[in-house]
């Protein structure tokens, strides 16, 4: 079992996808195990994006992160970090494939709705950078032995 970081990214919360983007997950079968609408810090984006740091988009990419709430998610499953990301979609609006949610509703790579951690040390280093550990809940569903 693994956890991952999801964040519905400000364009995904002004556009009322939240909810869309909530149930995809669910009905996969993970498990939802802490969330909160949040504006997240300058400080907070530069920490999350520090890979992209020096690139002529990091710019616009933290002002971007950082213009409205986003809604920051833990989810908990098996393979949920590469399967989390298969749903999301490729980063290039161009080669998202429909089904995917940014093949499904973005049209612009830097409006891409969504961010999913790509490794289990991404995942570790993203959830201590938006979450406390007692905002992160486990419990357990008896559905799971059928997923
Ligand atoms: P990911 O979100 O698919 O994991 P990353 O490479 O981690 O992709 O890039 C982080 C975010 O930076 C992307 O989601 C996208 O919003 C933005 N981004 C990445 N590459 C470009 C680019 O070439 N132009 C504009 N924005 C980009």
């Amino acid at each position: 079992m693994e956890k991952t970081f999801l964040m519905v990214k400000p364009d995904g919360v002004q556009r009322g996808l939240v909810g869309e983007i909530v149930k995809r997950f669910e009905q996969k079968g993970f498990q939802l195990i802490g969330s909160k609408l949040t504006v997240i810090s300058r400080e907070q984006a530069e920490i999350h994006y520090a890979e992209h740091k020096g690139k002529d988009f990091f710019e616009r990419l933290v002002n971007f992160i950082t213009s409205g709430p986003v809604f920051a998610m833990v989810w908990h499953g098996d393979q949920v970090i590469t399967l989390s990301r298969t749903m999301i979609g490729k980063t290039n609006s161009l080669e998202a494939a429909p089904g995917t949610i940014r093949g499904d509703y973005a049209v612009h790579t830097n409006l891409n709705l969504i961010h999913g951690s790509d490794s289990p040390e991404s995942a570790e280093r993203e959830i201590n950078n938006f979450f406390q550990p007692n905002e992160i809940f486990t419990y357990s569903k008896n559905i799971q032995e059928w997923i």
